[in-house]
């Protein structure tokens, strides 16, 4: 659990390591937070032995990356003011689809952190190749597969590790084992992750955090002459689990996704490389399962979906061409019941709110990726997207519901959307420790399922969290960013510095607002926004054995012909940063972090978004590797045990006029962790 971000810097393929990152990583297999900028700019972290049950965590240590956080296992991806679908998450290449209209189980959410390998997201502007619908970013998690084996005999590998929180009462077993030759592998996992409400200074319980998620996936990989080939089935039992920021908490999201790879070595530098998946989940969720209500709400929904993408790769011109096509497809349906007491008498209602709901995507790309001199590489790419999506008619037997019903089944439900993006990207390395990257990109988004076929008063809104009821819009346009970035990197052996602008116009920019909303509060609605901001990270090394590391994030998201001065955008993360002291030895390490976050003042006025005072919190980590593979560490977060709030947590109850839900308070934890 060194808790310094490391950093390869890799220059036109040359690798420039600062510090002893590359030593150490091989001391403490994937035990490390690492992170890395490289040519492409993507930076990478793995989850540490700090016991971390969610790996949308991570996403705090990532320069411009933040959670909303809606549940303990419910983290929403945030990339420089931008959140929820616009920005793309992959897990082993799948662009797994969430079980629910409100994002209760966020693709991140599907493996547990004990049981992911790496979390890679691209910094600045994503490349096209990243993925369909990349304009607010692209990350991808990996999931432990073990290895193949080196030799010529059989190798076994696996991690094990067991952890316990003390804020929640809580503990996580997971493992992972895999037995290969050099030719074959098979794999198997296994995890557990359970805990209570955790509790807040003086033991006062935040309402609504327990949780509880058992996983297990298994599979079979296979290698030889320039093939790869890889099947996976990955499961996902989560029993309840609290979702404070949401009106409903988690009773289950059950079901599995099968992801298949094969990537194909044709010789010449030429290479094909294949991804297929297919999910299938169910989902139940209820107002009632852990709170209490006079009016008992279900939702059940599910989610049937799958993809392909294929992507060639050439050498070109001084460079590599690709050229791939990327598609999926994604069925939802959601079921609601409620209850309520009419005239003293109980009356129940049902309502099919989200019938055979489908979204497609179709989408073709091309990029190359090249040297144009000895110090100046190029990244250029365009893809063409085609989305198209449609929903059934809907049913229901609440009175009140039925004009919206019959006027929405009305309609002709079924939309189209064609879409360009197209990046341009330089890095000029100005001298030897300072490289230069400045890019420029147009990105698109269609609306999704939840903003088009609202069609009743709902606060199933893709997690928003807001307390507000929401109406869909047949009519929405495409959103179309238009952004630029800038960003240098500058590192000796001993210092890093890598400051990074960007700035971000999105036309037709989709948002709640308030005019003709029917019978909700707001109504999905096309507009302009814009987002700016600016990361810092920066890094020295005293001596062999101590160093700093610190970071500082700025984003502000604002409305272009706003309303009454409500220009600030919802759910953006205050300015934070984190100050890190570690000393490690070659068989332990401590550290001391400093995590600082400000007030924030730019709220939202459109949904009453509710100002936040900034706090500052310190941790304490240690860990000691009595012999190699077994690591042994604890530590303390929040060791000043503050009663604080996350602005990005949302509102107790989901109610906006209630307080935010409280982070943590201070938490001991231990972990033991084994890998051979
Ligand atoms: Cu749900």
């Amino acid at each position: 659990m060194k808790m310094i971000l490391k950093y390869a810097v890799c220059i036109l393929g040359v690798s420039v390591v600062t510090g002893t990152a590359v030593a150490e990583h091989e001391q403490l297999p994937s035990l490390v937070i690492e992170g890395s900028v490289t040519r492409a700019g993507s930076f990478s972290t793995a989850p540490d032995n700090t016991g971390l049950k969610d790996t949308a965590s991570l996403l705090e240590r990532v320069p411009g990356a933040n959670v909303n956080r809606n549940g303990v296992l419910t983290g929403i991806a945030a990339y420089r003011g931008m959140f929820g679908n616009r920005v793309t998450t992959t897990i082993d290449s799948s662009a797994l689809k969430e079980a629910g209209p409100n994002s209760m189980d966020p693709p991140l959410s599907h493996y547990p952190a004990a049981l992911t390998e790496s979390l890679t997201v691209h910094r600045g502007i994503a490349p096209v190749s990243s993925g369909i619908e990349t304009m607010g970013g692209s990350m991808h998690a990996k999931s432990r597969k073990g290895q193949f084996a080196e030799g010529e005999g059989i190798e076994t590998h696996g991690v094990g590790s067991m952890g316990y929180s003390s804020v929640d009462d809580g503990y996580v077993g997971a493992l992972m084992g895999s037995v290969a030759n050099k030719n074959h592998k098979l794999h198997l996992s296994g995890s557990q992750e359970k805990g209570g409400d955790y509790t807040v200074k003086d033991g006062t319980e935040q309402a609504n955090t327990e949780y509880d998620r058992n996983a297990f996936s298994g599979g079979y990989g296979y290698q030889r002459d320039g093939h790869e080939f890889g099947l996976n089935y990955s499961n996902t039992d989560q029993g309840v689990t609290g979702t404070p920021a949401l009106p409903m908490d988690i009773d289950y999201v059950r079901g599995g996704m099968w992801d298949m790879h094969h990537d194909w070595d044709l010789g010449h530098d030429i290479s094909l490389k294949t991804d297929v998946f297919y999910q299938k989940m169910r989902h139940l969720m209820s107002n009632n399962v852990l709170r209490t209500t006079m009016m008992p709400m279900t939702n059940r929904t599910k989610v049937e979906a799958g993809g392909l993408s294929m992507a060639l790769a050439m050498p070109f011109n001084n460079g590599e061409l690709i050229v791939g096509v990327d598609g999926d497809q994604a069925n939802h349906d959601a079921n609601s019941t409620m209850q309520m007491m009419m005239g003293g008498m109980p009356m129940s209602t049902a309502t099919n709110f989200f019938n055979r709901v489908e979204r497609d995507r179709y989408s073709i790309f091309t990029e190359w990726t090249g040297a144009v001199s000895e110090a100046v590489s190029v990244e250029l790419g365009a893809r063409y997207t085609h989305v198209w999506s449609d929903a059934g008619d809907v049913s229901t037997t609440s009175m009140s519901a039925m004009a919206n019903k019959n006027a929405f089944n009305a309609l002709d439900r079924a939309k189209t959307y064609s879409m360009v993006d197209v990046v341009a990207e330089l890095q000029y390395q100005a001298a030897p420790e300072l490289d230069v990257s400045v890019g420029v990109a147009r990105k698109n988004r269609a609306p999704t399922y939840q903003e088009l076929y609202i069609w009743n008063a709902s606060k199933a809104n893709a997690g928003f969290a807001d307390g507000k009821t929401y109406m869909g819009d047949l009519g929405l346009d495409v959103e179309t960013a238009y952004q630029a970035d800038f960003a240098l990197d500058w590192h000796t052996a001993n210092a890093y510095v890598t400051p990074a602008v960007f700035y971000h116009y999105v036309e037709n920019y989709i948002m709640g607002q308030a005019v003709g909303a029917g019978n909700a509060d707001l109504k999905w609605d096309n507009t302009d926004a814009q987002f700016f901001g600016a990361e810092l990270e920066a890094g020295y090394r005293f001596t062999e054995n101590l160093r700093t590391d610190a970071s500082v994030n700025y984003v502000r998201g604002m409305r272009i012909n706003d309303l009454n001065g409500d220009d600030d955008l919802y759910r953006i993360a205050p300015l934070n940063g984190r100050l890190q002291l570690t000393y490690e030895e070659s068989n332990w390490s401590t550290s001391m972090e400093g995590v600082f976050v400000a007030d924030q003042g730019d709220v939202a006025g459109y949904n009453d978004e509710q100002s936040t005072k900034g706090y500052m919190q310190l941790n304490l980590r240690g860990q000691y590797e009595p012999y190699r593979g077994l690591v042994i560490a604890t530590g303390i977060e929040n060791v000043l045990d503050e009663q604080r709030y996350n602005h990005l947590g949302g509102y107790q109850n989901h109610d906006v006029t209630a307080q935010r839900n409280f982070l943590p308070g201070r938490n001991m934890y231990a972990t033991l962790g084994y890998s051979w």
